[in-house]
């Protein structure tokens, strides 16, 4: 088949070429998928009768693999022997499922307390030699990629060999500019196939990739760089979202100013639009296409890094989370299969940007190293229309729809044709992750989008956990769901409930906070540059426990919900931030001597940061002036959604003695629960809060007017 997809003309096909391909690659899709389907009668695993469709079963594993001896035993055993003996269960999954160059001596060798975490010590593989070489000697030409462009209906797919094909270029690329193992590569990409080959170019020479989400302003991105030491950014002259141009190189070149370590910048040219390049700058189309199209693997150790992935915590400073090559790679593979029930054949569709720990684990590792086919989903739910997902699905032939609450809070306001009017035959699992699903989200999703004929699962996980941990799936055959619980733990993962005294809770109908009391493989290794604070956010505050920073409930059933963070994270929009971050961005306001953020309830977006502001006596600019200014300077600092929704300008905030502010009051306030502000003996000086109450009212008032 010839090339559809080549570095030389990676971003812009014309329309024209684009429906050659898509009628061709549609048709050789559809050999592909009847080539690799196994006939059988399918049943979802609620057993609806809708179900009895064409689904096939999952083959039979060939005997003696791992898969073959425990496919003989049920979720529950499983499940038992992932933590009665993990060694056994963790090693024959490894040696089964991964292609080693030198298989590991040790299965594990971890002790939380201290927070040192190996796995499959000994052993050396390559992650993109599992993602790409081990499929393309099976069927190069099945499709890896399919690119669902921002403009619908230009859809480009890259099949293993071509992948592996512009993997290895950019490799040589980026090897031929004196990148090398271990060094650190900052990935600033909409989601595209170059974005994806750029994460496995660096996996395949060692290389650490750090993907920052192109969302972020320049600041942030300079940060995250200056923290990793960068030594190369990997980016476009623009990106395109929702019909607008976002300005990646312009933000890269402001960026890069105060980033010495950087030496080259690549630039790929998705639009026509030339970018202006400077001195460091390099195109990559052009220079990737002097480069061979096979690149020698790098053989890697379990526990090099594979890369960092910045995310927010408590305090300001974002933290770069290591993940590492084997345990990682493992755990998503196997959560991919099994938590979203993917089979051979399968289109699964995460809607996730890579940007974050959802598009690592679940649109370009889990699925590659699974052999899948995986949609990268450039544009937005909304563009052009409250149809898009519905109409990708239709067109893709999507059997997995992985997406966040948010989007689907912001679809289910609109008229239920624009989901109808599109076929959804194709879906059989549907997942909802990065926040707490709400009751009509989830039966929104269920009933209208999958007719109530697809499991939807709940999927509970984080950056530091690698891969889904709380789901639905597996269980047993025919075990209901739970609407909106995330409710069983996956296979190695022991969820405990914490008490007020640090004690775990024993028994049902409780709640606490969440922790894992045993490693598994797909767990952080560390915060890049700061192990201690790794051990001091995690590990601390349950001495021998993984401390997740959730709340969460166990219900009368021993499943689990989760209540939401116990810490100053708020989730907007699915997007993690830190309360910290967002004032530490505005603390740099000359008239801004301080402010307190807090998160409050939003019916779209989850949460929305709320900013109460205390301004200096005799600034020289009115309030609302200011108020912009310090819109502008999160948006510059961090990113346009880190803006808060609302500012409260107070004269002073609620303190303790020792001058803690008490955010746990402000909330109370704006949620108008001051009946009961709790324990206040504490609070420095009590008529603040009576102050700040009539500063709500007011702004209420105002604010309904
Ligand atoms: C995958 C991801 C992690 C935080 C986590 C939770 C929240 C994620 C759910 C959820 C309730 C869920 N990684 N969270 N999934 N809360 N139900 N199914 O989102 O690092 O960006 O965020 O997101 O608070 O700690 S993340």
């Amino acid at each position: 088949m010839k090339t559809m997809w080549s570095p030389g003309k990676l971003w812009n096909k014309c329309r024209i070429n684009m429906a050659a391909h898509r009628s061709r690659g549609a048709g050789f899709f559809r050999t592909l998928l009847s080539r690799c389907r196994t006939p059988g009668p399918g049943l979802c695993q609620q057993q609806h009768r809708c179900c009895l469709s064409s689904v096939p079963a999952p083959p039979t594993p060939p005997p003696g693999t791992w898969s073959h001896q425990l496919s003989r035993l049920s979720h529950r055993d499983l499940y038992r022997l992932s933590l009665t003996d993990p060694d056994r269960f963790w090693g024959s999954a490894a040696a089964d499922r991964l292609r080693w160059v030198k298989p590991f001596e040790r299965v594990r060798d971890c002790e939380l307390s201290s927070g040192k975490i190996s796995w499959f010590l000994g052993g050396k593989l390559n992650v993109s030699v599992n993602c790409l070489d081990v499929h393309v000697e099976k069927h190069p030409e099945r499709v890896a990629l399919i690119w669902e462009r921002d403009e619908p209906g230009t859809e480009v797919k890259v099949t293993y060999r071509e992948l592996l094909e512009t993997t290895c270029r950019l490799a040589n690329t980026l090897k031929s500019h004196g990148i090398q193992k271990g060094d650190r590569v900052a990935i600033y990409m909409p989601v595209s196939p170059l974005a994806v080959a750029a994460m496995l170019a660096c996996a395949r020479i060692g290389a650490v990739h750090t993907v920052v989400f192109a969302g972020f302003s320049s600041e942030a991105l300079a940060g995250r760089i200056q923290d990793a030491q960068c030594k190369a950014v990997l980016t476009c002259n623009q990106g395109v979202r929702g019909g607008r141009l976002v300005h990646l190189k312009a933000t890269v070149d402001a960026a890069v100013k105060t980033c010495p370590s950087v030496q080259h910048v690549f630039v790929s040219q998705r639009t026509e639009q030339p970018a202006v390049m400077g001195e460091r700058d390099v195109s990559l189309e052009e220079v990737m296409s002097h480069h061979a199209s096979v690149c020698p693997p790098e053989p890697l150790d379990s526990e090099d890094f594979l890369f960092l992935l910045y995310t927010s915590g408590s305090t300001g400073k974002p933290k770069g989370i290591v993940h590492t090559q084997a345990g990682y790679l493992l755990y998503t593979s196997l959560t991919h299969q099994y938590v979203f029930d993917y089979r051979d054949g399968d289109v699964f569709g995460c809607m996730a940007d890579v940007g974050w720990i959802t598009g690592h684990s679940y649109v370009v590792y889990g699925p590659l190293c699974n052999g899948a086919t995986t949609v990268l989903f450039e544009s937005t739910p909304v563009y052009p229309d409250p149809g898009r997902y519905w109409e990708t699905v239709e067109r893709l032939r999507i059997t997995q729809f992985y997406g966040a609450p948010t989007a689907l809070r912001l679809l289910l306001k609109y008229d239920e044709s624009w989901v109808k009017k599109y076929d959804r035959s194709s879906l059989r699992t549907l997942g909802s992750v990065g926040e707490p699903i709400n009751h009509e989200a989830w039966h929104w999703f269920h009933s209208v989008v999958g007719d109530g004929r697809c499991p939807l699962v709940d999927t509970w996980w984080q950056t530091e956990t690698g891969g889904v941990c709380i789901a639905p799936r597996p269980a047993e055959e025919g075990a209901p769901i739970v609407p909106a619980m995330a409710m069983r733990p996956f296979f190695g993962i022991q969820p405990v409930l914490m008490g007020e005294e640090g004690e775990a809770l024993s028994g049902d109908s409780v709640s606490g906070a969440l922790c894992i009391s045993q490693p598994w493989p797909g767990m952080a290794r560390s915060i890049y540059g700061d192990h201690q604070r790794f051990i001091d956010a995690y590990f601390k505050p349950f001495p021998g426990h993984y401390f997740t920073g959730d709340g969460a409930y166990r219900s009368e059933d021993g499943y689990y919900q989760i209540t939401g963070r116990m810490d100053d994270v708020i989730n907007v929009s699915g997007h993690r931030l830190g309360t910290a971050e967002i004032e530490d961005a505005l603390d740099e306001h000359p008239a801004v001597p301080e402010t307190a953020v807090i998160g409050i309830p939003h019916d779209i977006k989850g949460e929305v940061p709320f900013a109460f502001v205390v301004l200096k006596e005799d600034v020289g600019d009115a309030p609302p002036v200011i108020l912009q200014q310090l819109r502008d300077l999160v948006t510059t600092k961090i990113a346009k959604y880190a803006v808060p929704e609302h500012f409260l300008v107070v004269k002073r905030l609620p303190k303790t003695r020792s001058g803690k502010i008490m955010r746990r009051i402000l909330r109370k306030v704006v949620m108008e629960t001051t009946g009961d502000l709790g324990d206040v003996s504490t609070l420095d000086d009590p008529s603040v809060v009576k102050e700040i109450i009539e500063a709500h009212e007011l702004y209420r008032k105002e604010k309904k007017k």
